[in-house]
């Protein structure tokens, strides 16, 4: 059993797509084990994207993670760091496969919806940033 990080991006709550994004991932057999909606403060935002700090897309990236509120969830099964990635789609919808929630759903490569861990270290750092232990089932 792997656990991952996933997070309904402020584009998805404000389409209504939290129960959809929920729906696909139980749909493929991983499970949630744990969930909260937030509103991310800018400098929190920065904090979660730390790793892409060079990056030129940072400060717009920090502002749209900030815009409204979120869902970020603990989700859990077998290879599931991949498996929501695979459920995901490719980060910008033009490359996203049909039948993903990014080529489904996603206008752009910023609002792509849906965030999913991309490694075991990141999955364990991005866990411990929203949930305490006691709070994951
Ligand atoms: P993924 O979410 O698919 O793992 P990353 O980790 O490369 O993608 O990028 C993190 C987030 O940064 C993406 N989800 C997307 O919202 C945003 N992003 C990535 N590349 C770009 C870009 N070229 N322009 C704007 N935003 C981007």
């Amino acid at each position: 059993m792997e656990k991952t990080l996933s997070i309904v991006k402020p584009d998805g709550v404000r389409k209504g797509l939290v129960g959809e994004v929920i729906k696909r991932f139980e749909a493929n057999g991983l499970k949630i084990a744990a969930l909260r909606m937030i509103l991310l403060g800018k400098e929190e935002a920065k904090a979660f994207y730390i790793v892409h700090k060079e990056r030129p897309f940072y400060e717009s990236l920090t502002d749209f993670m900030s815009s409204g509120p979120i869902v970020t969830m603990v989700v859990e099964g077998e290879n599931a760091i991949s498996k929501v990635r695979d459920i995901m789609g490719a980060t910008n919808p033009k490359d996203a496969a049909t039948g993903t929630i990014r080529a489904d759903l996603a206008s752009d490569i910023e609002h792509n919806i849906v965030h999913g861990s991309d490694s075991k270290e990141s999955a364990s750092y991005e866990i411990a940033f929203f949930f305490p232990a006691i709070e994951i089932y």
